[in-house]
């Protein structure tokens, strides 16, 4: 029989429905109730942390009341729906975010300032939400998209700079003061089963029961995610492992209590922190265990669909979903192994993130037969049908099975997860054109030869215009709104909107305004270094900033290298010379993944030439230079809009798009970067006069690469410059040389990366930089002719790109 819906009394239930709270006495009265009742505290002993939380609860509500909405909308419109998987979400601070979106920041401050709060200093009390290591992961509002992930209790590590340089790594317990963005959901949790024994039932079916074994329960966690000025909010999953029953009760029941609560941590470990590795984890049987749980918890959500609807999108290191549907179609549907193969081959959609080889996840066979059992049978399964297919297409190559085989032979044998990714997906897709490129060339060029080109496809990243320009550059923000004579809720939706202001690059009162917008950023940025690092910078130097996850791809060492350089010259001037030229503060942040020595090396020399660069009389003038430590999210939204050039100098053909490069550019810093990436993309549409672009290209760089081992030649021959550099690094003008020794053999031997071949064309482009930023009205120009033909990295574009394009989604409207 039907339920009575609602239960008890209509009327009662109608009546007391909550509507949104839009208006200030609405808003003060919700952020004083949540105070007084969810806080247990009062205005007496009311700091900005509890004001922060209270005011963060009710947008909660607000929050939870258009997720409600949305979510009966799904339910009753059953769309299709795509599942956006990504072990990382980067997502800094949720507050202005939630406020901007729901379009109640004036509501907000003018409430909170009655209350005698000042709305700035609250959102500055909230912790980053930095569940990952790099530009990943955000969802799609508007569109039926369900986000899962993990909740990391450690997001990725704080950042300590000792007195001498080096990186130390202290624990980032986000969840301290509570997260008021979460709802647990008690309700549901799925066990999750790692070890014991696969056995196959042999009965004329692929059938196996996996059974034994240690099992740990996941627990969803559910955040929501806002759309922007829309009623239309998202759900993001993450999950936490929590152990079965609290104990263990095999253990507990023969009296080994000690083994009973081991085996409740080592349930609770696997989501207690974030692997901070940004380009290589493998190997780590937690990490496997980490991608495994997630992969079978968010694979247990399909029971009521039907299993055709499975989810639709997915990420790296989400390979084990493959096998894991595999799992649950055959030993738990009883689906026939190529039928559950279509499906599974329909459901998946691969994004490649990384071009570099050594960052393509490879994992022990034996770790995976000692945890994933099953797992292990069904990936020799796969790849024995794919093996066989292969043969019949090239019959008697056998090196091209040795090459193309999701099993690499050697001691252990590896099984290599880009390869199942690959043959298990619909589609495989690039962050940006040349990655895609990269991907078809490179590291599955065997695979496009078989499964044909039509599989491989690019859909250039995009960065979200409401955090990278109205959130963190509010003043340019009004400025457009104020020049487009339209309000900001449009154009942030449209962003191709912005190419209606190129005239105004001709007209001398706007180019004023957006200067002094740009100074005034500037300002900010050193009031912040001011009060956080008790540093005093020279505002009216050009800001030049590298930002990123320190790695030798990305090339920190050319611009650390290439600052050495800038101080030698100004030492070899004339003190009437100097003042003729150009000043300049260089920034970096960076985090390196701890394991990675030379990373932290690289680190440890940027921190002292900055000790000696900052303290020479002759040249503080002209040159500074920071590291400004704990890159983060936050971070990044002070930096981004004070920068007046931005180095994105990755060696051609390493950098899968960037992202960061959009968000500078965005806010009208000129990029400086090498044809890599997306930079490429970023050049063609804002055009290659105000871009400076310099170095080898992809092309050429596996003979020169060639050429550094076979023929290699001595840094003196191939730049002077570059080797002058390295002998004052080596005799100790930055403190003991012997230290650098290992880094700089980096470049003396091999040069992987392309240092002393780049370094002369780097320093030309830099020049290029000076000399262009001499004619300041021309560079205000170019500031804003950049940021008005950044249309196309919106992530709108990309979401729609894919929803149309592959997830075969439509937007579901949510009745107000
Ligand atoms: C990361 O930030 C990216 C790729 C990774 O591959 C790992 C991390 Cl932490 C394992 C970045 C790329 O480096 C960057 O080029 C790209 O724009 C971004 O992913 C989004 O695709």
């Amino acid at each position: 029989g039907k339920e009575k819906w609602p239960r008890g009394d209509e009327k009662t239930w109608k009546e007391n429905m909550r509507a949104l709270e839009t208006d200030v006495p609405g808003i003060s009265r919700n952020i004083v109730n949540h105070v007084q009742t969810s806080l247990a505290r009062q205005a007496y002993n009311l700091d900005d942390l509890g004001a922060y939380q209270a005011a963060a609860l009710s947008v909660r509500d607000n929050l939870i009341l258009n997720w409600n909405d949305t979510q009966l909308q799904y339910t009753r419109k059953e769309p299709k729906r795509a599942y956006y998987l990504s072990l990382e979400f980067l997502m800094g601070r949720a507050l202005d975010n939630a406020l901007l979106n729901l379009d109640l920041k004036k509501q907000y401050s003018e409430s909170t300032d009655k209350l005698g709060f000042n709305m700035e200093d609250l959102l500055e009390q909230e912790r980053d939400a930095a569940l990952g290591n790099g530009g990943l992961g955000r969802l799609a509002a508007e569109l039926p998209v369900w986000g899962y992930g993990l909740r990391y209790k450690y997001g990725i590590f704080q950042q300590l700079i000792s007195p001498e340089g080096q990186q130390l790594e202290a624990p980032d317990p986000w969840l301290e003061n509570q997260n008021p963005w979460e709802l647990p959901r008690l309700d549901v949790q799925y066990d999750v089963r790692f070890y014991g024994s696969a056995d196959r039932l042999n009965d004329g079916t692929p059938r196996a029961v996996w059974s034994g074994g240690q099992e740990v329960v996941a627990q969803a966690y559910d955040v929501m995610i806002p759309g922007c000025f829309t009623k239309s909010t998202n759900n993001l999953r993450l999950w936490e492992s929590k152990p079965k029953r609290g104990f263990d009760l095999n253990s507990f029941n023969a009296g080994d209590y000690e083994r009973a609560v081991e085996s409740s941590n080592s349930a609770s470990a696997i989501t207690s922190v974030l692997y901070p590795n940004d380009h290589t984890t493998f190997g780590k049987e937690l990490r496997l265990k980490q991608q495994y749980f997630w992969t079978a918890a968010q694979s247990r959500r399909h029971d009521p669909p039907p299993i055709t609807q499975f989810p639709e999108s997915q990420r790296h290191p989400s390979t084990m979903a493959i096998p894991e549907l595999m799992r649950i179609l055959v030993d738990e549907e009883d689906v026939p192994w190529d039928t559950a193969w279509q499906i599974t081959t329909n459901t998946f959609f691969y994004t490649n993130h990384t071009v570099l080889p050594e960052a393509l996840e490879k994992w022990p066979v034996p770790l995976m037969q000692h945890l994933l059992p099953r797992h292990l049978q069904i990936i020799y399964d796969i790849n024995m049908y794919f093996l066989q297919a292969v043969e019949k297409k090239f019959p008697g190559d056998r090196e091209r099975l040795a090459r193309m085989s999701l099993i690499e032979e050697g001691f252990p044998q590896q099984i290599r997860m880009a390869f199942l990714a690959c043959i298990g997906s619909r589609k495989v897709n690039g962050g940006c054109r040349t990655s895609q490129r990269a991907v078809k060339t490179t590291i599955l060029k065997d695979f496009v030869e078989f499964e044909g080109a039509g599989k491989f496809s690019n859909v250039t990243n995009g960065i979200t215009p409401r955090r990278w320009l109205d959130q963190c550059n509010p003043e340019l923000s009004a400025l457009i709104s104020k020049s487009l004579n339209v309000p900001k809720q449009v154009w942030l939706k449209d962003l191709f909107m912005l190419k209606k202001l190129l005239p105004l690059a001709e007209d001398a009162a706007f180019r004023k305004e957006w200067a002094e917008i740009k100074q005034r950023n500037k300002e900010r940025l050193a009031h912040h270094v001011r009060t956080t690092l008790g540093l005093e910078i020279n505002t009216n130097a050009m800001f030049d900033v590298q930002i990123k996850r320190l790695h030798e791809y990305k090339r920190q060492s050319l611009n650390i290298l290439g600052v050495i350089h800038r101080y030698l010259t100004l030492k070899d001037m004339s003190a009437e010379e100097r003042k003729k030229v150009n000043p300049r503060v260089v920034f970096f942040a960076a985090k390196a993944a701890p394991g990675y020595w030379i990373a932290k090396l690289i680190i440890r020399l940027i921190v002292n030439v900055a000790r000696i660069l900052n303290a020479d009389p002759e040249t503080k003038d002209y040159l500074q230079l920071y590291f400004l430590p704990d890159y983060s999210v936050s971070l990044a939204e002070v930096l981004i809009p004070a920068s007046d050039i931005s180095q994105h100098i990755s060696t051609a053909g390493t950098e899968a798009s960037g992202t960061s490069n959009m968000k500078f550019c965005l806010n009208g810093g000129l990029l400086l970067g090498t044809v890599d990436g997306a930079n490429i993309e970023i050049g063609e549409e804002v055009g290659e006069s105000n871009v400076f672009f310099f170095g080898y290209l992809t092309p050429e760089v596996e003979q020169v690469r060639y050429n550094n081992i076979y023929h290699p030649r001595p840094v003196e021959e191939k730049s002077p410059a570059l080797a002058r550099v390295l002998s004052v690094v080596s005799q100790g003008m930055f403190g003991d040389g012997g230290i650098y020794e290992p880094f700089l053999n980096t470049i003396r031997q091999g040069d992987y990366y392309l240092i002393a071949d780049d370094f002369d064309s780097y320093i030309n482009a830099l020049k290029m930089v000076d000399d262009a930023y001499l004619d300041k009205e021309e560079w205000i120009k170019k500031s804003i002719r950049t940021a008005c033909t950044m249309g196309k990295f919106s992530s709108d574009r990309a979401i729609m790109e894919y929803a149309e394009s592959y997830w075969n989604l439509e937007p579901v409207k949510i009745p107000a």
